[in-house]
C-alpha cells in the first residue's frame, strides 16, 4: 500500500493511507541506508507488519524545515518582534526557487507596528509584492484560498508567528504558540516537529522555526537564477553575474531604484557562499 509520512517520532512514523493514519516502523535495511525519511515523503508499506518497505523518489526535498514533495512554501515573516529580516527573506527564496517550490510570503504583527514604521518598510513589502503573491496574516479569507490541491510548507524564524496563523485558519487546531522572549525579541522554538495537516482541500505543514538558516551548496548561477527579477534587465554580456562587469542592466536598475538595494546586497552575499564553476562542486543533501 502507498502512503504519506505525516509526523516522525523517534524511530516511528505516523503514515497516511487513504482516510486512516497509522504508525508504521521502518524496515532494519531502510534504517541502515542513509536515507532517512521525511515528513511528506511517498512511502510503500507492508500492512501486515505496519512497516515501510521503501521511499519513493522524491519531487524535492528541503533542509531546513526537513521536508519533501512540497510543491508550494508560505514564508511567515513578521514585521516586528522578530524585526523584519530581508536577508532571512531573499535566501528562503533562493531555496525554493531552486527546488521549484512557488513561494508566497505571509507578513504577520503589522499591529505592532506605528504608523511611521510601517511607512519604513512598506517598500519592502510592496517589492516583494511585485515579485509573489503576498498576504497579511489578518487576511484569512484569502490565505484560505491559497491551499487547494497544494502541498504547502509553513516556513520562517522562531517567533514569526506560524502556528498561530494556522490557529487563525482553522482555530478548532489548536496547536501551540509561544510568547516572544522580552529579552531577545524572538521565539523560542515551540513548534518542535513538522506536522502535516490535511486542510482546504490541501496539505500543510507547520514546522520549527530556525534562527539561522543552513543554506545549501549552489553554484553561484543557480544563485544568481533564483532571483527572478534580474532577466527583466537583460545586460549586454549573456552570462553576466552582475558583480562589477560592464554596462550591466541589473546594477543599473538597484542604482535607478527599481530593484530594491537590500536584495540585491544579499545577492552578493549569498553568491559568496556558493560555488563558482571551477570549484569542486558537491551537493551536500
Ligand atoms: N501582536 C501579534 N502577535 C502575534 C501575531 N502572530 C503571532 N503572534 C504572537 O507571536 C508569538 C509566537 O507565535 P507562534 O505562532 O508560536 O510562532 P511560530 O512561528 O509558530 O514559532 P515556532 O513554533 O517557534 O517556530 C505568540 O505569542 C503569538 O501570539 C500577530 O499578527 N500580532
Ligand atoms: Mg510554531
Ligand atoms: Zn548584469
Amino acid at each position: 500500500m502507498e502512503g504519506i509520512i505525516t509526523k516522525i517520532l523517534s524511530d516511528k512514523c505516523e503514515v497516511k493511507i487513504d482516510k486512516e493514519v497509522v504508525t508504521c516502523n521502518l524496515r532494519g535495511k531502510l534504517k541502515a541506508s542513509k536515507l532517512l525519511p521525511l515528513v511528506g515523503d511517498r512511502v510503500i508499506i507492508n500492512t501486515s507488519e505496519m512497516i515501510i518497505e521503501k521511499i519513493l523518489p522524491r519531487k524535492n526535498e528541503l533542509i531546513r524545515p526537513k521536508v519533501a514533495n512540497i510543491s508550494q512554501g508560505l514564508i511567515v515573516q513578521s514585521l516586528k518582534n522578530p524585526l523584519l529580516d530581508t536577508n532571512l527573506i531573499d535566501k528562503i527564496l533562493v531555496e525554493l526557487e531552486f527546488n521549484n517550490i512557488k513561494p508566497i510570503i505571509c507578513f504577520t504583527k503589522k499591529d505592532l507596528l506605528t504608523d511611521e514604521e510601517y511607512q519604513n518598510v512598506i517598500n519592502i513589502i510592496s517589492y516583494y509584492g511585485s515579485l509573489y503573491p503576498i498576504y497579511y496574516n489578518d487576511e484569512i479569507d484569502k490565505i484560505k484560498k491559497i491551499f487547494k490541491n497544494e502541498v504547502t510548507v509553513l516556513i520562517g524564524q522562531t517567533g514569526a508567528g506560524k502556528s498561530t496563523l494556522l490557529n487563525k485558519l482553522d482555530p478548532n487546531l489548536s496547536l501551540q504558540t509561544g510568547e516572544i522572549s522580552l529579552a531577545l525579541s524572538r521565539g523560542k522554538h515551540t513548534t518542535r516537529h513538522v506536522t502535516m495537516l490535511e486542510l482546504f482541500d490541501g496539505f500543510i505543514l507547520d514546522s520549527p522555526g530556525f534562527s539561522a538558516l543552513d543554506f545549501y551548496n549552489m553554484r553561484q548561477i543557480e544563485v544568481r537564477d533564483a532571483f527572478i527579477e534580474f532577466p527583466k534587465y537583460p545586460c549586454p554580456y549573456r552570462d553576466c553575474m552582475h558583480i562589477n562587469e560592464n554596462d550591466c542592466q541589473v546594477k543599473e536598475a538597484v542604482d535607478k531604484g527599481l530593484i530594491l538595494k537590500s536584495r540585491y546586497d544579499n545577492y552578493l552575499s549569498l553568491l559568496k557562499t556558493a560555488y563558482s564553476e571551477n570549484e569542486k562542486y558537491k551537493r551536500r543533501m
